[in-house]
C-alpha cells in the first residue's frame, strides 16, 4: 500500500492539480525547538546533524498573492536530528523588506517573477529595486548560516535559533549589493583542504562572472581563498554551475533580456527574459586557481540547446568534461495574464536529465539523455562531488514521460541507467531529496540516508520523509508542525 494512497477517487491516479496546489500557503508560525512526531517506522540514531531548508513561505498579503512562489519570502527550516529524535526551528529571513512588509500587510516591493506593489502599472514603473526575498538557497560557511538568492548579497543568520543577523559581505568581500550566486559547489578536497567554490554574476550587454574559492575547513574558515574575474559578450543568466578539480563549467543559456516590461512596470525582471531560438548556447570552462590551469584563459565551447537552471553533477576524464544537466525545451517563463496555482503541466516543458561530453582542445560536444523521465533537483554523494559519481538522487514526476508536480523520489545508477524509485503520489508531492552521507559513505558511495519534505494534501500538511539511499526503502515518515509551500534548496551539516 503506498503512502498518501487516494481512498475515494480511483480515477485520479497520477495526481489531482487541488492537491497539488494546496500546498501554496503562508508559513503561519515560527517555532523553536518543537519536536516532530513520528508517524511511521524510526529515524536512525547515527544520524547527528541540521537538514536546513529554503523557500518561499509567505504567498500571500492583505488578500494579495505573488505573482509567481519564487517572489515569496524566504523561510528557513531546520531540522535537528539528535539521537534518533528531530526538533524544528523555523524562521523567516528578516530581510529589509519582509521587515517592512510585516508591518504593512501589503506588498511594498516589485518581485522579480511579477508580483507587482499596489497601485498599478504607474506604481510599479520606473521602480527598478530588485527585492531580495532570500529564499533560494541555505548553507552554513563557518559561523555563519547564509540565506541565497542570486540576484544580490547572502544575509547571515545564526545557524542554531536562525536569528537574522543582516546582510553579509563575507568578510569584506563582496561590496554592496553585489550579486552571490545561489549554487555553491562543496570541493570535498580534490586539491587536499575542502573549499566552498561559487560565483556572482554581473550581466549587462557584457557580462561578468566572479569566481570565487572559501575555506571550509581549518582556522581560515570562510575566508577567500582565491578570486578571479572573468567577462563576455552577451547577457548571461547563469543560475547554477559545476565543478571538477580543475575547472568551473557554466552553461551560458541561448537567452535575451530586454528589460523595456521592466522598466514600464508591466513585467518583472525575470518575465523579460526568453529564449533566443537562433542563439548559440555555451560552455563557459573556467580554470580554477586551485587546480593545473590556474590563470589561464576561460573556454567557450557550444553548447546543446535548450535551457538549464541546475547541473548535477561534472567529472574530468583526461582533458575531457562530462557534466550533466537538467535541461528544458524552453525557458519555463509564469506570463502576466497566468495564475501559477492553476498552470497546466502539459503547457510548460519538463526538465531532462542529460549528459554533454565536452572536448575543449577540439571546441566540441556530444550530449546524451540519461533519462526520458521529468526531474529535477538531483545530486550526489558530497564525498564526490566532481568527480565520476555513480548514483545520483532527484525529484521527479510520478509518469514517466511528460510534465508533471514531483511526486517521487529516484535513484540513478549513472554506469547503467538502472533507476528505483520511492513515490508519495498520488496524494503526495515531493520536494528537493537531500543525501546525507553515512560513516561508510565514503568508500560505499550510496550508503547513507535521504531526506525530503513531502507536501501531504489529505492532511494539507507538510511530512518529512527519511529513506535508505541504497534502496530507498521507508525509514521514517513524520509529521512537521507547520505547513511549508513546495520549496527550493536545501543542505545538511553534520554534527
Ligand atoms: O539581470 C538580472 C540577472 C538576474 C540574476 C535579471 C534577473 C533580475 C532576472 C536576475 C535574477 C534572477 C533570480 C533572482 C533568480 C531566482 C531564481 C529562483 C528563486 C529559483 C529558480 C528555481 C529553478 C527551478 C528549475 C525550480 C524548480 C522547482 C520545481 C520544479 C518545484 O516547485
Ligand atoms: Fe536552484
Amino acid at each position: 500500500v503506498s503512502y498518501l494512497k487516494r481512498e475515494t477517487s480511483p480515477k485520479q491516479t497520477i495526481f489531482n492539480k487541488e492537491d497539488w496546489s494546496s500546498a501554496y500557503c503562508n508559513v503561519e508560525k515560527e517555532l523553536d525547538n518543537v519536536q516532530l512526531k513520528l508517524v511511521k517506522g524510526s529515524i536512525p540514531e547515527q544520524i547527528s546533524g541540521t537538514f536546513y531548508r529554503n523557500g518561499p513561505g509567505r504567498l500571500e498579503r492583505g488578500g494579495r498573492w505573488v505573482h509567481h512562489p519564487f517572489d515569496g519570502d524566504g523561510m528557513i527550516a531546520a531540522f535537528k536530528f539528535d539521537n534518533g529524535k528531530i526538533n524544528l526551528t523555523n524562521r523567516f529571513v528578516r530581510t529589509k523588506e519582509w521587515t517592512e512588509e510585516e508591518k504593512s500587510q501589503k506588498f511594498l516591493y516589485r518581485g522579480v517573477f511579477g508580483t507587482q506593489k499596489e497601485g498599478g502599472v504607474l506604481a510599479n514603473a520606473f521602480d527598478v529595486r530588485l527585492k531580495n526575498i532570500a529564499n533560494t538557497h541555505v548553507i552554513k560557511l563557518g559561523d555563519d548560516l547564509l540565506a541565497l538568492w542570486e540576484a544580490s548579497s547572502p544575509y547571515s543568520l545564526n545557524p542554531n535559533t536562525l536569528e537574522t543577523k543582516g546582510l553579509s559581505n563575507l568578510k569584506g568581500v563582496l561590496k554592496k549589493g553585489e550579486a552571490f550566486s545561489a549554487h555553491p559547489r562543496f570541493d570535498p578536497g580534490h586539491h587536499q583542504s575542502q573549499r566552498m567554490v561559487t560565483f556572482g554574476v554581473s550581466t549587462g550587454p557584457k557580462s561578468t562572472i566572479r569566481l570565487m574559492e572559501f575555506s571550509t575547513e581549518g582556522e581560515n574558515i570562510g575566508s577567500l581563498l582565491s578570486d578571479r574575474k572573468d567577462s563576455f559578450n552577451g547577457f548571461a543568466f547563469l543560475h547554477d554551475f559545476a565543478i571538477t578539480p580543475n575547472w568551473a563549467i557554466f552553461l551560458q543559456n541561448a537567452i535575451s533580456f530586454n528589460p523595456l516590461p521592466f522598466l514600464l512596470g508591466q513585467k518583472g525582471a525575470a518575465q523579460c527574459l526568453a529564449s533566443k531560438s537562433d542563439g548559440t548556447p555555451k560552455f563557459l570552462l573556467i580554470p580554477r586557481d586551485s587546480g593545473k590551469f590556474a590563470g589561464q584563459p576561460p573556454k567557450s565551447v557550444n553548447a546543446p540547446k535548450g535551457f538549464v537552471f541546475h547541473h548535477l553533477n561534472a567529472w574530468e576524464d583526461n582533458e575531457k568534461i562530462n557534466i550533466e544537466s537538467i535541461f528544458y525545451d524552453d525557458f519555463p517563463s509564469i506570463g502576466p495574464e497566468d495564475n501559477f496555482r492553476e498552470i497546466d503541466f502539459d503547457l510548460l516543458p519538463e526538465g531532462i536529465l542529460k549528459r554533454s561530453e565536452i572536448n575543449p582542445i577540439e571546441n566540441t560536444f556530444t550530449c546524451s539523455t540519461i533519462s526520458n523521465q521529468c526531474c529535477e533537483f538531483a545530486m550526489v554523494n558530497p564525498h564526490f562531488e566532481g568527480l565520476k559519481a555513480r548514483f545520483s538522487w532527484m525529484a521527479t514526476a510520478e509518469e514517466k514521460e511528460g510534465n508533471g508536480p514531483l511526486q517521487a523520489i529516484k535513484k540513478i545508477d549513472l554506469s547503467n541507467n538502472k533507476e528505483i524509485s520511492w513515490s508519495a503520489a498520488p496524494r503526495g508531492f515531493v520536494s528537493e531529496p537531500i543525501f546525507i552521507p553515512s560513516q561508510e559513505s565514503k568508500s560505499e558511495e550510496d550508503n547513507g540516508w535521504v531526506v525530503a519534505l513531502v507536501w501531504n494534501s489529505i492532511r494539507s500538511g507538510t511530512d518529512l520523509i527519511i529513506l535508505d539511499s541504497k534502496d530507498l526503502t521507508e525509514k521514517a515518515i513524520l509529521e512537521v508542525p507547520i505547513s511549508i509551500p513546495h520549496g527550493l534548496h536545501g543542505s545538511w551539516v553534520e554534527n
